[in-house]
């Protein structure tokens, strides 16, 4: 009797030691934040061989490369299409690399990419994978309810959709709403959805539902993929042979320089709105003139708009992204239509969406694309292209010497990339609505 309490004692000191291990593990790591990705894995993977018999504490991960195979041959998918996010960044490197662009397609939008799946669908009988971030819900909602959806046209397709905000893990502001009504949205819309399982046998059964509904009701269906669900996997580093001098950081310092103390500022999505706010920092010059748009990608413009036709008698400049602007384009026939002359547009080049893992998008094919040429065409008074100081320097001046005739646009080409260590605003959405209001108010 006493031999079975000392090896079950001697079992609960090795499950508990194992414990200690990982937290001490885990404690290592989120006190490391410098190591790599790469290594984190290789970390997790001597973990789980620690654990021994607890698979319960075993994490595991998705190669893209297989899990890219299983969507092919168990729901005959070869054609992708969708808007890139942080969470789905490996998959989508992977498909950006090994799929052909005649079957792979980064839409301006989430809605695009959902008519561009119903078209393939009509014209080849096989459904497409669209890929989203859960931000871009808001904007599948009408093809989807509209078009797709069984009683409409009934046209099946794969959403792979990133869940940012999921529920019990920290996030940012823009998703903490988002990210807990991301399965009502869902069943709102009448899409069944799971969560995408991170080992192999779990996503093939995940895909054999999928497909399953797919033939049968003939929707559009859904897999929720929670953070760190992928392996890595990167995009071969291209050599730059762009020529451009600056990145996106590196020309935001030049033109701060000239920046006054009455003109408002309002970011765009990702990174850019984090260099603002940690340039502002450095510099001791408070937050209250800048807006960052958080979340809303694409509408940083039409905020800019809303506040420079209220407040004529402030300058505003909207700093905005490639990526951004294109999502939501249209708003550019409103600006040059307003034609607010305190409306200064500057896009951020880097032909990329930087922020959430460097997929390319259409502007950066520089020969072919010119957002200079589309806001002219839209009706803006002048446009501007700078890619290095002495030009932003002119452009800048050119742009703050036009009084009474705008809207302007300059375009900074830059090289995509950001610092490793940028942080992030660490003053709430609430105090830096409240203080910018107030700013507004100063005539
Ligand atoms: C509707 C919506 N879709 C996708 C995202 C995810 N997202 C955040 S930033 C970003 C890329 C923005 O690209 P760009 O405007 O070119 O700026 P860059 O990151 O290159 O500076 C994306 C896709 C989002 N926030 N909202």
């Amino acid at each position: 009797m006493n031999r079975i309490i000392i090896n079950l004692l001697r079992q609960a000191e090795i499950s508990f030691s194992n414990i200690c291990i990982q937290q001490q593990r885990s404690f290592q790591l989120s006190s490391n934040r410098l190591q790599s990705v790469e290594e984190q894995v290789q970390e997790q993977k001597k973990r789980n061989v620690e654990v021994q018999d607890m698979p319960e504490l075993v994490r595991d991960f998705l190669d893209p490369a297989e899990f890219y195979k299983q969507v092919k041959t168990i729901c005959g998918i070869d054609h992708f299409c969708g808007v890139p996010d942080s969470l789905l960044k490996d998959f989508c490197a992977y498909v950006t690399k090994n799929v052909p662009s005649s079957n792979h397609l980064i839409t301006a939008n989430e809605g695009s990419a959902i008519g561009v799946a119903c078209g393939s669908y009509m014209a080849t009988g096989k459904p497409s994978l669209v890929y989203l971030q859960n931000s871009g819900l808001g904007n599948i909602i009408n093809p989807i309810l509209s078009l797709a959806i069984p009683g409409v046209y009934s046209l099946p397709m794969l959403l792979l959709i990133g869940w940012r905000g999921e529920p019990g893990k920290r996030d940012e502001p823009q998703h903490r709403i988002q990210g807990p009504a991301t399965p009502g949205i869902l069943a709102a819309l009448n899409i069944p959805f799971q969560v995408l399982p991170d080992y192999h046998e779990g996503a093939s059964q995940a895909l054999e539902t999928a497909k399953r509904y797919m033939e049968t009701a003939k929707g559009p269906y859904a897999l929720l993929v929670k953070r760190q669900t992928f392996l890595p996997y990167s995009l071969p580093k291209k050599t730059d042979d762009s020529g451009l001098v600056f990145t996106r950081e590196e020309a935001l310092q030049c033109i701060s320089e000239y920046f006054h103390q009455r003109d408002v500022v309002v970011g765009t999505t990702g990174m850019l709105s984090r260099e603002l706010f940690e340039l502002r920092k450095q510099r001791g010059d408070g937050h209250e003139r800048d807006f960052l748009t958080v979340g809303g990608m694409g509408h940083a413009s039409s905020i800019a708009l809303g506040i420079a036709l209220q407040r004529p008698n402030r300058t505003v400049f909207c700093l905005d992204g490639d990526g951004a602007v294109i999502m939501h384009m249209g708003v550019l026939g409103n600006i040059a239509a307003t034609a607010p002359s305190n409306f200064k547009h500057i896009v951020f080049n880097n032909g990329t969406h930087d922020s959430v893992g460097g997929q390319p998008t259409v502007a950066g094919d520089y020969k072919q694309f010119s957002f200079g040429r589309i806001a002219q065409g839209c009706g803006y008074k002048h446009v501007m292209l700078a890619t290095n100081k002495n030009e932003i320097k002119e452009a800048m001046e050119k742009l703050r010497a036009i009084k009474d005739d705008g809207p302007v646009l300059l375009e900074l080409r830059v090289k995509s990339g950001h610092r490793k260590n940028l942080g992030r605003p660490t003053r709430s959405t609430s105090d830096n609505r409240k203080e910018f209001m107030h700013f507004l108010q100063l005539n």
